[in-house]
């Protein structure tokens, strides 16, 4: 029994020595890439030691000693993400070693991949990269991608991933350095950027085209270059004897822009450029070159047509490009030449030609010309003497010869009429060698412009206008105009001819006046226009102003009752009729020049109104009877000419110089005089050579003086000059007095006739204004015929003196018909609105109310009434009068007439002029009626 418990006893040691308990609930964890932690519980049974054994396969164990007690340890430097194997050995120790084992295998963490290796980029083709790298030496993780960062500079042009390491980049920019940025991913950590840089090559193909174009570019640049060098090298060659033409280069640059003037903007514009003595207009003016170099003038310089020329060595000569061309005549060099150049209209082109004044060798030329070119409107601003020379060759027949032929030409004059500023004939011209039948053409003379200077009002340059755009119509040729062109002084064609041009667009008030620099791309076409004197640039600009200011104000006599009833239409009736409106567009010119003279202290007592003094411009001046008395009876014409050398040292009386409607000639307005000035006033009708005294009112104006009686009956004398009352001539309208003058000094009397008009008062228009039309048409016999030499005379003789109480009131409406009458009877034509602005200009106080102003119109319209829509002239009482004697007929007429025929054409522009027709009827039976019965003192004068 014991045995057999020994033996199982000792077996039971046997057993224990032998197999030691396996340590409890082993466990193993990593912390994280790198470390790991394992734990557990020790053995209960015996055991001798512990020991922990942790490897990777294929690599051997690495086995550390426990101690019996500890129950877990921490594990450094694995390597992350890998399996590890770890046992925890449990021994006892005898003659044989017995263990037991627990097992535990763990994954440590992913980490951060190490970078990629190899990393290259290579070019495929211009804008296409490969890159490519080998793997990372650790992954430290499961298989991941490679992930690409494409830059340029800073900028991330794109991103690529792939598994493997193998890219392709491809639609890169030419000529561009790439940075290529790779790294691995191993979904979780990705490692550092490996970078390579590689940079594109420039476009091949598209650098060919370039280089292509470039030399076919440059290639047809060489040629242009060598043609033009070719071009020029023949024109030097072929231009040498032009070069002094090539000198003003740049007279285009000097040319100044001036914008267009707008309508509307005219008048500030005008006023802002005439500030400062017209400086603004100055420097426009001097920038118009003289002669534009860009065009040649060869022709003109061919010798033999120098002599065609009027100034051969200076300007003006026709530029080649737009010279009038006449065909040739047997192939004779120069006959094709005519010193005359085409000037374009407003919108027509070559509308005009500007022709150099006919010489004696060209006057056939210049016919040639007018019937070449089809030309039906001649006109001619110039008078044929200036001073004693003959300005022109006068190159048309007079009306004595009818017709006078030109080379093949046949000019036959038809008429010949003469008005205030010009002389109209009418010419038939024909052609000997040609079958066609004559051409009607008109002949404008314009006389009335200063020899030296411009008119003075700019309403003549619109007037001249008008007249000239009458005789023109669309199917006449191109308006011949010539002048003279005078090298020191400016011939006035070239201020005439650009106001047409431009005026002849619409006028309505918003279009835009025409620009200046049109106007002077166009002067540019003659030479000579460009000597446009800086005073004529301007007057251009005043007509402007004037025609945009007031507009047409001129009406022939057959349109004109329509015309004045639509005027009077108010219409909507709260408006101003047409006819207001024009009045109220009357300048008032208060105050617009100087009444010094009337206003001083002596003289004060002098006037009648101290409101209407007269300016000192046009005050009629009296000399003192000293020197009147040193006039010799022959030169006495001469001696008076210089009144302004008289200004200071004269008498003064309130009388104005007033234009009449043949200018030069003027009228006197003067106040009624005053007791004190009746001697004044007797000198001033002796001094002026007065012929007629128009008295427009009574003595008295109610209670008041409104003239005094400057007259008495037989004789009486006022300073040196003797006044003795020949005979009264009473009617129902008006009286009629003749004096006999005579200084005391002198021998031949004189006659003075008095015409007074009676119950007018000053306040009221005339209650019977036919017998005021018959009494102007009576007087009007009394008065020297016009004769235009006189006119240079200006301010001598003044046959006609006009006075009511204070020269103004009643005078205005009287001058202002008076100057009427004459325009409806020579022109047909009358003008009121410009009558009266004159009379304005001329003296304060004229024609002030529109009752006034509407009624010189009625008087017109009822003198000229309108029967069967035909004007009715009215009869003229006087047209059994003779022409008077006292014209100074030996003198010649400045119109281009030689001596002989001066008495012949006077008379015969005379009957056109004053219808002093002697074989038409007698006189009207209201004359009988009205007017004294018989002309007193019948011509004796
Ligand atoms: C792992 O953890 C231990 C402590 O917990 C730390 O000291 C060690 O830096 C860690 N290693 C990594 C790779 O995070
Ligand atoms: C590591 O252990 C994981 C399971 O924990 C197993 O899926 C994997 O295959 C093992 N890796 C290796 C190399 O034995
Ligand atoms: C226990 O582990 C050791 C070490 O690896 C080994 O040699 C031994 O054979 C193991 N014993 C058993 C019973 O598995
Ligand atoms: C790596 O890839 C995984 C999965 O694709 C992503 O979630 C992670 O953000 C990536 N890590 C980095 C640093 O890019
Ligand atoms: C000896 C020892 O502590 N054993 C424990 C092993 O783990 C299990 C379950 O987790 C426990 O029940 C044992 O007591």
């Amino acid at each position: 029994m014991v045995s057999l418990c020994l033996v199982f006893f000792t077996f039971y040691l046997l057993i224990l020595s032998t197999e030691p308990e396996a340590p409890q609930n082993f466990t193993c964890s990593a912390k994280n890439a790198t470390e790991g932690k394992c734990t557990w519980t020790p053995p209960q049974s015996y055991f001798d030691r512990i020991s922990l054994c942790y490897w990777i396969s294929p690599d051997g164990p690495n086995c550390t000693p426990q101690d019996k007690t500890q129950d877990g340890i921490d594990l450094h430097n694995l390597r992350p993400f890998t399996n590890y194997t770890v046992v925890l050995q449990a021994r006892v120790t005898g003659k044989v070693t017995r263990s037991r084992n627990a097992t535990y295998t763990f994954r440590t963490d992913l980490a951060k991949p190490s970078k990629v290796n190899g990393l290259s980029a290579s070019r495929k083709t211009e804008n296409t990269i490969a890159v490519s790298c080998k793997r990372p030496n650790q992954l430290n993780g499961p298989e991941g991608k490679y992930y690409l960062e494409v830059r340029t500079g800073n900028t991330l042009v794109k991103t690529e991933s792939r598994p493997d390491c193998r890219f392709l980049v491809a639609d890169l920019q030419y000529l561009t350095e790439y940075n290529f940025l790779v790294s691995y991913n191993n979904t979780k950590f990705a490692g550092p950027q490996e970078s390579v840089t590689a940079s594109t090559s420039y476009n091949a193909k598209a650098l060919i085209i370039f280089l292509v174009f470039l030399i076919i570019v440059t290639s047809i640049a060489l040629l242009i270059v060598l043609y033009k060098i070719y071009d020029l090298h023949k024109k030097r060659s072929s231009n040498l004897d032009e070069q002094q033409e090539l000198v003003e280069r740049d007279d285009e640059k000097q040319l100044m822009n001036v914008e267009p003037i707008h309508a509307d903007v005219l008048l500030e514009t005008y006023k802002r450029k005439m500030a400062d003595e017209g400086r603004l207009f100055l420097a426009e003016f001097q920038s118009i070159p003289r002669v534009f170099s860009k065009f040649s003038i060869k022709d003109a310089r061919k010798s033999f047509n120098q002599n065609k020329n009027r100034y051969v060595d200076i300007l003006p000569v026709s530029y080649d490009y737009n010279r009038v061309e006449l065909s040739d005549i047997n192939g004779d060099a120069g006959s094709n030449y005519i010193n005359a150049s085409y000037i374009d209209g407003f919108k027509e082109p070559r509308k005009y030609i500007a022709a150099q004044g006919p010489r004696d060798e060209t006057v056939d030329d210049f016919w040639r010309m007018i019937w070449e070119q089809k030309a039906t409107v001649i006109v001619m601003v110039t008078r044929c003497e200036e001073g004693n020379k003959n300005k022109c060759a006068e190159y048309w027949p007079s009306m004595d010869e009818g017709s006078r032929v030109y080379g093949d030409v046949i000019v036959e004059i038809n008429e010949h009429k003469r008005c205030p500023d010009y002389i109209i004939q009418k010419l038939t011209v024909g052609n000997r060698k040609e079958k066609a039948s004559g051409r009607a053409v008109t002949h404008i003379q314009f006389t009335s412009w200063p020899d030296h200077g411009v008119p003075e009002d700019p309403h003549l340059l619109l007037k001249l206008r008008r007249r000239v755009n009458a005789f023109s119509n669309f199917f006449s040729g191109p308006i011949v105009v010539h002048c003279r062109c005078v090298k020191t002084a400016p011939g006035s064609t070239r201020a005439f001819t650009p106001a047409p041009m431009r005026l002849s667009g619409p006028p309505s008030p918003s279009a835009p006046v025409a620009s200046r620099k049109s106007v002077r791309r166009k002067l540019q076409c003659f030479p000579c226009l460009t000597l446009l004197g800086f005073a004529q640039y301007i007057l251009i600009h005043q007509a402007l102003v004037e025609y945009n200011q007031f507009g047409e104000t001129e009406v022939s006599l057959s349109e004109l009752h329509p015309y004045l009833s639509n005027m009077k239409k108010r219409d909507p009736p709260s408006e101003p009729s047409p006819l207001e409106a024009e009045f109220q567009r009357l300048p008032s010119y208060r105050s617009w020049r100087t009444q010094h003279i009337g206003n001083q202290e002596e003289n004060k007592s002098k006037n009648r109104n101290s409101k209407i003094i007269p300016y000192d411009f046009n005050r009629v001046a009296l000399k003192h009877e000293l020197e009147t008395s040193k006039e010799s009876e022959q030169d006495s014409d001469e001696s008076s000419d210089d009144d302004s050398d008289l200004e200071e040292i004269s008498r003064y009386i309130n009388a104005s110089f007033v234009m009449s409607y043949w200018k030069p000639e003027v009228m006197i307005a003067a106040q009624g005089p005053l007791k004190e000035t009746i001697g004044d006033f007797w000198q001033m009708v002796f001094q002026r050579k007065v012929r007629v005294i128009v008295m427009l009112t009574e003595l008295k104006s109610g209670d008041k003086e409104a003239c005094a009686q400057y007259w008495e009956e037989g004789k009486q004398a006022y300073g040196d000059v003797e006044v003795h009352m020949k005979d009264t001539n009473k009617s129902s309208a008006y009286t009629v007095r003749a004096f006999e003058l005579r200084h005391s000094k002198r021998k031949d009397p004189r006659t003075v006739y008095q015409y007074q008009f009676n119950n007018w008062n000053g306040e009221e228009l005339p209650a019977e204004p036919k017998e005021l039309v018959l009494m102007i048409q009576n007087l009007k016999q009394k008065l020297p015929k016009k004769n235009s030499a006189e006119g240079n005379k200006y301010h001598r003789n003044v046959p006609l003196l006009i006075h009511c109480r204070d020269g103004s009131q009643q005078t205005g409406i009287f001058c202002a018909l008076f100057n009427l009458l004459e325009s409806a009877d020579t022109e047909e034509v009358i003008d009121v609105f410009q009558a009266v602005k004159s009379l304005r200009r001329a003296r304060p106080g004229m024609v002030p109310t529109f009752e006034q102003y509407q009624f010189l119109y009625d008087v017109i319209a009822s003198t000229y009434p309108a029967q069967n829509g035909q004007v009715k002239k009215s009869k003229h009482p006087e047209d059994k009068v003779e022409i008077d004697n006292e014209v100074d007929k030996a003198k010649p007429d400045a119109n281009c007439t030689s001596p002989p025929e001066a008495l012949e054409k006077t008379s015969e522009g005379d009957k056109e002029a004053g219808g002093a027709k002697p074989t038409e009827g007698a006189e009207g039976p209201e004359h009988a009626a009205n007017g004294p019965a018989s002309p007193v003192l019948t011509q004796s004068a």
